[in-house]
């Protein structure tokens, strides 16, 4: 098989887009998309300083990486959430990740580590609210990204949801018809309230088959072991489910998810009635000054609960 744009071997096929590449055409396969998401989400520009939420995983190293070769100005997060071997692991490449990219573009590494505030580590923090704990992870995450984009300037924070993520959030939205998410479910969704950070994801066009092919292509050394805690996660069964229709008719997740954006962009009032509506009931907390609907944000909530004895 030939590389659809140069006579070189191809290394991967792309039956959604009936097309082969060899390795450097579909690196530059892959930074056109990013660059074409970019573009037509309003994402940012050349001036914007980008934070990018890193896990050491393949997306958002990889994501990192391509918005560095693309020229931006990025810098990234690391959360280290205690989880054993897990967050060894992924904290090490990381900073090995994190190396290179000063030296080659002199971008930043910031690291938050879930500390002893906040209990030993996530799972020991769940236990002591007696909450999931994914929810109390996810807490944590979206405060920390957001507190540390807005003390640092930043102007975006970007994720490394690919296809695969927000197609499968799609599936799972419109199963339960959580018309709530629906609406908040963007690959740009604006800074709604001073003190909250405006949120990207760039690699909304790309599938998780993609990325991983991408970051091997391009030998960034990335954890391949998902969270211990994703295991029995609702979002892996619909990312099966969905994986079962492309293989059965390429193109689905892109038509399912894209198509959903194309009616959300036709139907724009949804996301002005959105930005309105958060800035009438938004308010600093309290406690820590970062955007809340109530007095105390759920983050400074969960901390004080953790800290009342049993
Ligand atoms: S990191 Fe956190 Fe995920 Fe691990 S504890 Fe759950 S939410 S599974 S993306
Ligand atoms: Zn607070």
């Amino acid at each position: 098989m030939r590389c659809k744009k140069c006579p070189h071997k191809a290394v991967i096929n792309l039956p959604r887009h009936h097309i082969a590449f060899c390795q450097s055409c579909f690196t530059e396969f892959v930074h056109t998309q990013v660059a074409r998401g970019i573009k037509s989400q309003r994402m940012f520009g050349p001036q914007d300083r980008i934070l990018v939420a890193v896990s050491g995983g393949k997306d958002s190293l990889a994501l990192w990486n391509i918005l560095l070769k693309l020229g931006y100005r990025a810098d990234a997060l690391y959360i280290d959430l205690g989880i054993g071997d897990y967050s060894a692991q992924s904290r090490q490449k990381v900073e090995t990740f994190a190396d290179k990219a000063r030296e080659a573009y002199g971008a930043n590494l910031h690291i938050h580590t879930v500390d002893p505030d906040e209990g030993a580590g996530i799972r020991e923090l769940a236990n002591v609210l007696h909450r999931p704990t994914c929810s109390t992870c996810g807490t944590v995450k979206r405060y920390q990204f957001n507190r540390v984009a807005v003390e640092q300037n930043y102007d975006v924070m970007a994720t490394g949801h690919n296809l695969d993520d927000e197609a499968a959030r799609l599936l799972g939205n419109v199963l339960r018809w959580q018309t709530e998410y629906l609406d908040k479910q963007a690959p740009t969704l604006p800074a709604s309230f001073e003190g909250f950070a405006k949120k990207v994801k760039p690699l909304y066009r790309l599938t998780e088959r993609e990325m991983a092919a991408y970051a091997v292509i391009n030998r960034i050394d990335y954890i391949v072991e998902e969270c211990p805690m994703a295991k029995g996660a609702k979002m892996l069964v619909y990312k099966e489910v969905l994986n079962r229709l492309e293989a059965e008719s390429p193109g689905t997740k892109q038509a399912f998810y894209w198509g959903f954006l194309e009616k959300q962009a036709s139907n724009k009032h949804t996301t002005e009635t959105m930005a309105t509506h958060d800035r009438a009931v938004l308010h600093p907390c309290l406690t820590c000054g970062q955007p809340t609907s109530g007095e105390i944000c759920s983050y400074c909530k969960m901390m004080a609960r953790a800290k009342t004895p049993a």
